[in-house]
């Protein structure tokens, strides 16, 4: 770090469990394509956060029961078991599948209106929760997923104990957890983590609590988590669905309701329209009288990503954190996407760099 940065002061919440999930691979229209949500993500990141002079904090163990708060019993049974049904089922040998794939998917279309039974066949099971087949589950999924909600919650304690100067604090999450939803799983997602921190800081702080999705995606998950609950108010600023891009049926501009905002960019959009679009649900936030703040930070939406066409510089990531810090809230920043192992860091860092400068 030179000696005319200053080091990043916000606490970055980490845990080693995430090196378990190997993915390996995404299944992308039946054919096996090479996983982008790889482990290395992860450890990049922790190293460029630690040259800009972050203080690392481990991950402290939740409960079980503290997912609850976010998604169903079902689901949460089925990540922590499906590897090992699937082992069981002897899937790794016939056909020789090593991660839970699925196959079939009980749509409403197909089930018309019926009530599915219980299917028997592992294979099947599979499909009852995810909703994409590129989200894979491997044998250290479950324990790295589970890290990652500790990581999160862990961030949210911090802010909301409001022990010390801690009014923000950053959760180096992996997996990642914005596409997930009360009761299903995909884009990369397993469990809600953005959720989860937005759930605790609402219970300590009082609402509303904003969140502010940057991720190249739109946040499908947790926009359908807090849909019910007027007190968590979710924005997010995306690549337009409607021009091809994941998750595709969900964050069109026009599903803008009260308590949330999708805006939408185009496909090549650069810094200007995209902290354009920051500003304007930075305004909304404040408008809206939100107490607490939750940024699920990917930077998947810089220049050069291979999961999304939007063209955002290092210099505007550094902006929208400083219009972020603008907002002066509690603040828990939740890692999602961004899949370019050469600059994940120094996008991260410019964020909070920025944050902690719009914070002063
Ligand atoms: C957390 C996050 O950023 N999840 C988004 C993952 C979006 N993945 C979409 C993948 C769409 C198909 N990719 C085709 C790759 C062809 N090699
Ligand atoms: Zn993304």
């Amino acid at each position: 770090m030179s000696a005319d940065v200053k080091p990043i002061s916000m606490p970055v919440v980490w845990s080693d469990r995430h090196a378990g999930h190997v993915p390996g691979a995404e299944i992308w229209v039946g054919v096996r394509t090479p996983g982008t949500e790889v482990p290395e993500r992860a450890e990049r990141i922790r190293a460029a956060v630690e040259a800009a002079g972050a203080t690392l904090i481990a991950a402290e163990p939740h409960p079980d029961s503290d997912l609850s708060a976010v998604h169903d019993h079902a689901l949460l049974e089925h990540l922590e078991h499906a590897w090992v049904r699937w082992e069981e089922a002897g899937l790794t040998e016939d056909p020789g599948q090593d991660r839970v794939v699925p196959y079939i998917f009980p749509t409403p279309g197909m089930l018309a209106g019926a009530e599915p039974g219980t299917p028997a066949a592992m294979s099947a099971r599979a499909g009852l929760f995810a909703y994409d087949t590129m989200t894979l589950i491997g044998p250290g999924t479950w324990e790295a997923a589970r890290g990652a909600a500790d990581a999160a919650m862990t961030a949210a304690d911090l802010v909301a104990s409001g022990a010390g100067p801690t009014d923000s604090a950053y959760a180096l999450c992996r997996p990642p957890g914005h596409h997930a939803t009360r009761e299903a799983f995909g884009g990369s997602c397993y469990l809600n983590n953005a959720a989860l921190a937005a759930t605790r800081l609402r219970e300590r702080l009082g609402g509303p609590v904003a969140v502010i999705d940057i991720d190249a995606h739109h946040g499908n998950g947790t926009e359908a988590i807090f849909a019910p609950d007027p007190k968590v108010l979710t924005g997010s600023v995306h690549v337009d669905p409607g021009a091809g891009w994941f998750p595709h049926f969900l964050g069109f501009e026009d599903t803008d309701g009260e308590g949330n905002r999708n805006l939408t960019l185009s496909p090549g959009s650069g810094d200007e329209p995209w902290l354009d679009a920051i500003a304007r649900l930075a305004g909304w936030a404040r408008a809206s009288g939100a107490r607490a703040l939750v940024v699920p930070l990917g930077v998947d939406a810089a220049g050069g990503d291979p999961e999304s066409p939007l063209d955002v510089t290092v210099g505007g990531y550094g902006e929208a954190g400083r219009i972020l810090g603008e907002l002066g809230l509690p603040t828990v920043f939740v890692q999602e996407g961004g899949y370019v192992l050469e600059t994940v860091g120094d996008l991260v860092v410019a964020t909070l760099r920025g944050f902690e400068s719009g914070r002063s």
